[in-house]
């Protein structure tokens, strides 16, 4: 065999075809037009346009105008060579006042892009709530009002009608921890709330409305893959201390147990049960244990915590070490987070297939005269990340897929515009879109199925 023969052998891959590669995005972080085609308003709307909630007063109305722009976004996705793409259905769009009547201008957008996802052979992966709740569900309690959970059944069986024969991949809730916590007792999401009952409450509406969506979509029998996706991060105390590890398993409950334990186990983590139970009826955690056909991680950092008896809850979020990497977000980059977490929740679901659902960075990229940016250390967190995967799945665990968040820089909430995702640049003003290195980078790993090192892809 001559030199360049053997020289040109391409290296072990790292990855099957059979493993998904994906990009996410959320309805309100991208749509925009919203008051195109129909749509009403959501509690994102609301809260956004509500001065001091969002950085500099940023809000959803343009966005990266991709209820306009989809054909171009669909033609990123071809450029990537991604085999899966998650999206969500803004309620709003679909049934503006969230009663089940339906927009026709709303299902056509969704119908068109299942449609177009399909025709570049990209599989649509819906997500049927990525928290742009119809602002008129919220006047009458949104989450907090347990009518909410037939509403989402009704919406989610309304969805499933018209896209169901060309979507086989649905994650019901994206990320209700957040969706409770920072919308409901941090005031700093929608519905803008700091209050311990509308917590609770929410809280448990939200994990009802899983299992008896669930429940619903399955009895249609049409061998639909239906899974939900928690943010679960690792909590680590701060010290040595009994207090710290107290400080820590509290924050555990809160953040990560609060919907895990009662979809595995039926039950509320010990710590929060009593704050919860009041919501609770009779066989709601019956409905709640349920079996899923895949579980979606969003993993992005790690927690620190403290005991702190002068504050209300105990204990105080612990910013990282000084050396610490981390991100705009103030994030610690720890991609080791992403094994242990996904080692933990296959220990936790027993034999359901995971697929990280989320995993990215967020940073103040500086783009060039030309809008290109060399978005380094994304790559690199995202390399290191996809390494922690490979380890994970070495040791066992059976993780199907990976979804970069998220294809386009885009809305980040209450941070507004100015912390960017995106394995695409986008230049707001002209909303022109210009691939990153991460783009390149990510491109090459789901063609060649091997981890590419971040510096070698230029
Ligand atoms: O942008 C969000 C997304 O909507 C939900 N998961 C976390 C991302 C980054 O904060």
């Amino acid at each position: 065999m001559s030199a360049s023969v053997a020289r040109s052998t391409p290296p072990e891959r790292h990855f099957s075809d059979s493993f998904t590669w994906g990009v996410s995005t959320a309805a309100y972080q991208i749509e925009g037009a919203f008051d195109q085609g129909g749509r009403g308003p959501s509690i994102w709307d609301v809260f956004s346009h509500t001065p001091g909630k969002t950085a500099r007063g940023d809000n959803g109305d343009v966005a990266c105008d991709h209820y306009n722009r989809w054909r171009e976004d669909l033609e990123l996705l071809r450029e990537l060579g991604i085999g899966a793409y998650r999206f969500s259905v803004a309620w709003p769009r679909w049934s503006p006042a969230g009663n089940g009547r339906v927009n026709p201008e709303g299902c056509e957008f969704y119908d068109r892009l299942v449609d177009g996802l399909l025709d570049i052979g990209v599989a649509p992966w819906l997500c049927l709530y990525h928290w742009d709740l119809p602002q008129a569900l919220q006047e009458r309690g949104g989450w907090a009002d347990r009518d909410v959970v037939e509403r989402f059944s009704d919406h989610a069986a309304s969805v499933m009608a018209v896209l169901g024969d060309r979507v086989e991949h649905v994650a019901l809730l994206n990320e209700p921890n957040v969706v409770g916590l920072l919308g409901h007792l941090l005031g700093l999401h929608a519905p803008g709330l700091s209050d311990l009952d509308a917590y609770a409450a929410a809280t448990h509406h939200l994990n009802l409305a899983t299992g008896k969506t669930l429940d619903r979509l399955r009895r249609e029998g049409r061998g639909w893959a239906l899974g939900t996706i928690l943010n679960l991060q690792p909590v680590l105390a701060q010290g040595d201390s009994e207090d710290d590890a107290a400080a820590a398993a509290l924050l555990d409950a809160v953040w990560n147990g609060n919907h895990l334990d009662p979809l595995v186990s039926g039950r509320y983590p010990a710590a929060t049960e009593a704050l919860l139970e009041r919501f609770v009826r009779e066989g709601d955690l019956e409905s709640v244990k349920r079996p899923l056909d895949w579980f979606g991680l969003n993993l992005y950092s790690q927690l620190r915590v403290a005991a702190d008896p002068s504050s209300l809850v105990g204990l105080r979020l612990v910013e990282p070490p000084e050396e610490a990497e981390t991100t705009a977000m103030g994030w610690e980059v720890a991609p080791e987070a992403l094994s242990r977490q996904l080692k933990e929740a296959q220990a936790r679901l027993g034999e359901v297939p995971i697929v990280v659902t989320e995993n990215g960075a967020a940073y103040r990229d500086r783009p060039g005269p030309d809008l290109e940016v060399d978005d380094l250390r994304r790559t690199n967190y995202l390399e290191r990340h996809v390494r922690e995967v490979l380890s994970a799945r070495e040791a066992g665990v059976d993780v199907r897929g990976y979804f970069v968040w998220s294809l386009l820089d885009n809305f980040e909430w209450h941070e507004g515009y100015a912390r960017r995702f995106g394995l695409v640049y986008v230049d707001y003003p002209t909303q022109r879109r210009v691939p990153k290195r991460s783009f390149r980078w990510y491109q090459q790993l789901v063609r060649s199925g091997v981890i590419p090192r971040s510096e070698d892809v230029a």
